[in-house]
C-alpha cells in the first residue's frame, strides 16, 4: 500500500496495523534484550494506588536514556520515516522509546487516552513494534475504537467494559502499530507468561515534551510525574 494509502486510513480510523514491517532478525535480538533486562527488573515501578485505580499493569523500560543502543535501528528506519512524515507532519520529532512490559496474570491496561483530547491539534503518535506474536491464547491484545480520536473525551465508566465497534489487535512478530494518542485503547489481560510491545512514541511540531504526562483513564485522569489523580472520573 502506497504511503498517501496509508495516511488516508491512518486519518480515518485513528490506527493503522502493518504486518511484516521488521524482519524475523531483528525482532529475534530485541526480544532477547528485551527479556534479558526484565529478567533481572521484574518489579513494577508504578505506586500501588496506581495499580488499583488504573486497572494497568505495566514495567515501563526507557533503554536509550540508559544508553542501550540497540533500539536504534528501527528509531532510524527510513520507511517508519516515511511514514511519520506523513501522519505528523514537517517538523515532527521523536520523543522517547518505550518499553512496556506485563506479567502472567496481570491485568493489562485499561481503557485510556495517552493524552487529554482537549486540543485536537496537541497529541502525541503511539509507534509500536512487536518482537513476537500476540494471540489469543497468550492474552494481552490491543483492542481499539476506529475513529475515536476524532471523538473527543474517552466516556467515564467501566475502566475493562466494552466499545461497540471495537476492533482487536493481534499483532505478530514484525508488525508496526501506529495509534494516535487519542485513540481510545486498552490491553487485554495477560494469560501467557509476559507480553511486552516497544513504542517509539513520536509528535507533531510544537507539541509539548510532556504531552503524555497526563493520561485519560475511565475512572480519573492520572499525572505521572507526581503520581497523582488530577480529576476524579467516577463522581
Ligand atoms: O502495548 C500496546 O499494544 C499498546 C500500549 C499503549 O497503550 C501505548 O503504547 O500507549
Ligand atoms: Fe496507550
Amino acid at each position: 500500500m502506497s504511503i498517501a494509502k496509508y495516511k488516508e486510513r491512518f486519518d480515518r480510523e485513528g490506527y493503522l496495523l502493518i504486518e511484516n514491517f521488521f524482519d524475523d532478525e531483528s525482532m529475534d535480538q530485541l526480544d532477547k534484550i528485551i527479556r534479558d533486562h526484565y529478567g533481572r527488573n521484574p518489579d513494577f515501578s508504578h505506586d500501588d494506588e496506581f495499580l488499583e485505580k488504573a486497572k494497568t499493569e505495566v514495567v515501563p523500560w526507557f533503554p536509550q536514556q540508559e544508553g542501550v543502543q540497540d533500539f536504534d535501528s528501527i528509531e532510524n528506519d527510513k520507511r517508519l520515516h516515511e511514514l511519520s512524515d506523513a501522519i505528523l507532519g514537517p517538523g515532527w520529532k521523536s520523543q522517547y522509546c518505550m518499553v512496556m512490559f506485563s506479567k502472567q496474570g496481570t491485568a493489562g491496561q485499561a481503557w485510556h487516552q495517552d493524552c487529554p483530547p482537549d486540543d485536537a491539534r496537541r497529541h502525541n503518535l503511539n509507534r509500536l513494534v512487536y518482537t513476537r506474536d500476540i494471540t489469543d491464547e497468550l492474552g494481552g491484545q490491543t483492542v481499539v475504537v476506529p475513529g475515536s480520536d476524532k471523538r473527543g473525551l474517552l466516556p467515564c465508566g467501566d475502566p475493562a467494559g466494552e466499545f461497540d465497534g471495537q476492533v482487536v489487535l493481534r499483532p505478530k512478530k514484525g508488525t508496526l502499530v501506529l495509534l494516535h494518542g487519542h485513540t481510545w485503547h486498552r490491553v487485554l489481560p495477560i494469560r501467557g507468561r509476559y507480553r511486552f510491545s516497544t513504542n517509539f512514541r513520536a509528535a507533531p511540531q510544537g507539541t509539548p515534551d510532556n504531552i503524555t504526562d497526563v493520561c485519560v483513564y475511565r475512572n480519573m485522569r492520572y499525572r505521572f510525574s507526581t503520581s497523582s489523580v488530577v480529576e476524579d472520573r467516577t463522581v
